[in-house]
């Protein structure tokens, strides 16, 4: 007989927050740390859940009244809990003026995104908005808009005529200073549609910035039937997750109004910083580079990547050699315990996080990941050959074929920029001269390193090249 289907068991709790971008990552992560600081503190901090795009989400978990399943994967066996904090979800496509009533509601005090490092419409090597993305241009003359930060400016708005304190953004996504990235769209945003309104929201609003860190791979259909035969119930919207979370988030919100999130575990500091240069350089800088690499070499998720002992090897070498002397630790903090937690982590062999996932989105990532620490290494005089065959992988990966010449689905806002960069006549200098990803500087610097990485794994393949690394 089929499962019966999931559904709400607790009574619903009031918006307090509402959420843009209802991904996996989300669902494990920021959701969770909500509802257990409910459970501890009380405080009506129920999350209204917004896709921009996709109504799938919401159609799975509409029938379920918002809850779903977190399924942790952990060495020792799987862990299911009911999370019951979203309330619903709407799809901003469909009703955008929907999704601002909600964001101007009275009750609704936070916004916090998941919109993934494109979302923000900003250009990766700088920081700053897009104001040529069409996206953009129609935001500044429509009133219902299609962007995350549209629907930022908007809101705010919306809140300033009707006397309403401002919510406070709570950027989620891996970016650098993202308070700052996430603050700095919205202003200038603002400031082209109205700039009283720029003036309000820079005076009163609050952009803390946050590092957020739980592995939690695309949910697959066999994650459907794992939660099913596990709590008997069938769930359409189920995520998967490692035991690993951590949230460091600045106290810094208008009116101090938040839910209890240190009775959650969630670490409030004033100043983010350090904690994010490390997670960013560390998990995802390693990530990325095993990622292009890995994909290269047939791994098939981060765990295979790391379970080839000359993969291991270099990830170890990359964090203690090219990254850790690149990164100040945060207080109390040992980089080297750090890197070792995260090699056990990556090694989880319950979590399927495919390489191609990873690899995803490169030009919005490989500052913040890989460029940064180049920059630094350059800044010491010290060498970088890891970062450069992981960059090298990259500039292959965007080709759209791997090394036997068998296509690849590169899933990314500048594809076809890219691929045509990479596949001209000399690759290297033109994905060099791609300004919104390599400052001039730093390319000039890049590209000789590039040239002779590229040239080993092309005749190599990326086994031959790890070799070279001594
Ligand atoms: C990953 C991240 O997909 C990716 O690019 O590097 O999603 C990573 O799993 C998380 O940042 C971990 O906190």
């Amino acid at each position: 007989m089929p499962a019966e289907r999931l559904a709400r068991t607790a009574p619903p709790t009031p918006v307090g927050i509402v959420h843009l971008g209802l991904g996996a990552f989300f669902r494990a992560h920021g959701a969770i740390y909500v509802e257990e600081a409910m459970a501890a503190s009380g405080g009506a901090w129920g999350v209204l859940g917004v896709s921009l795009q996709s109504p799938v989400t919401r159609d799975r978990l509409a029938p379920q009244g918002g809850t779903y399943t977190a399924l942790e994967l952990g060495p020792e066996g799987d862990a299911a809990r009911h999370v019951q904090s979203v309330q619903g979800a709407l799809v901003a496509r469909e009703d955008p003026v929907a999704v601002l009533e909600a964001m101007a509601a009275p009750g609704v005090r936070i916004v916090s995104l998941t919109v993934t490092e494109k979302g923000y419409r900003h250009a990766p090597s700088t920081g700053r908005l897009n104001v040529d993305d069409p996206d953009i241009a129609r935001d500044m003359a429509n009133p219902a808009p299609v962007t995350a930060p549209g629907f930022l400016v908007r809101a705010l708005a919306l809140r300033r005529a009707r006397s309403l304190r401002p919510f406070t953004v709570l950027c989620c996504d891996n970016l650098p200073g993202n308070g700052r990235v996430v603050r700095e769209a919205t202003l200038d945003l603002a400031r082209r549609i109205e700039p009283g309104l720029a003036d309000w929201i820079s005076a009163e609003g609050r952009f803390p910035a946050t590092m957020v860190d739980r592995i939690v791979p695309a949910t697959k259909p066999e994650d459907l039937l794992r939660v099913a035969a596990l709590t008997g119930r069938a769930d359409a919207a189920p995520v998967v997750h490692e035991p690993f979370r951590q949230w460091v988030v600045e106290d810094d919100f208008v009116d101090g109004a938040r839910p209890d999130f240190a009775a959650a575990g969630v670490e409030l500091v004033a100043d983010v910083t350090a904690h994010e240069h490390m997670k960013l350089r560390m998990l995802n800088g390693a990530h990325s580079a095993l990622a292009y690499l890995g994909f290269l070499a047939g791994r098939e998720t981060v765990a295979d990547a790391v379970a080839d002992p000359a993969l291991a090897r270099f990830a170890r070498r990359l964090w203690a050699e090219e990254i850790i002397p690149c990164v100040a630790p945060p207080p109390g903090v040992r980089l080297d315990a750090y890197a070792a937690a995260l090699f056990a982590r990556f090694a989880n062999p319950a979590i399927r996080h495919l390489t191609w996932q990873i690899a995803m989105d490169g030009s919005q990532k490989l500052p913040q990941r890989i460029l940064d620490t180049v920059a630094a290494n350059l800044a010491a005089g010290r060498p970088f050959p890891r970062l450069a065959l992981a960059l090298a992988a990259w500039s292959l990966y965007v080709r759209g074929v791997d090394l036997a010449g068998a296509p690849i689905d590169v899933r990314d806002p500048m594809a076809d920029r890219l691929r045509d960069a990479a596949t001209g006549p000399r690759p290297v200098e033109a994905l060099l001269g791609v300004r919104e990803i390599f400052p001039p500087d730093l390319a000039c610097a890049l590209a000789p390193k590039l040239e002779a990485a590229r040239a080993v794994l092309l005749a190599r393949g990326v086994a031959g090249a790890l070799e070279t690394l001594t």
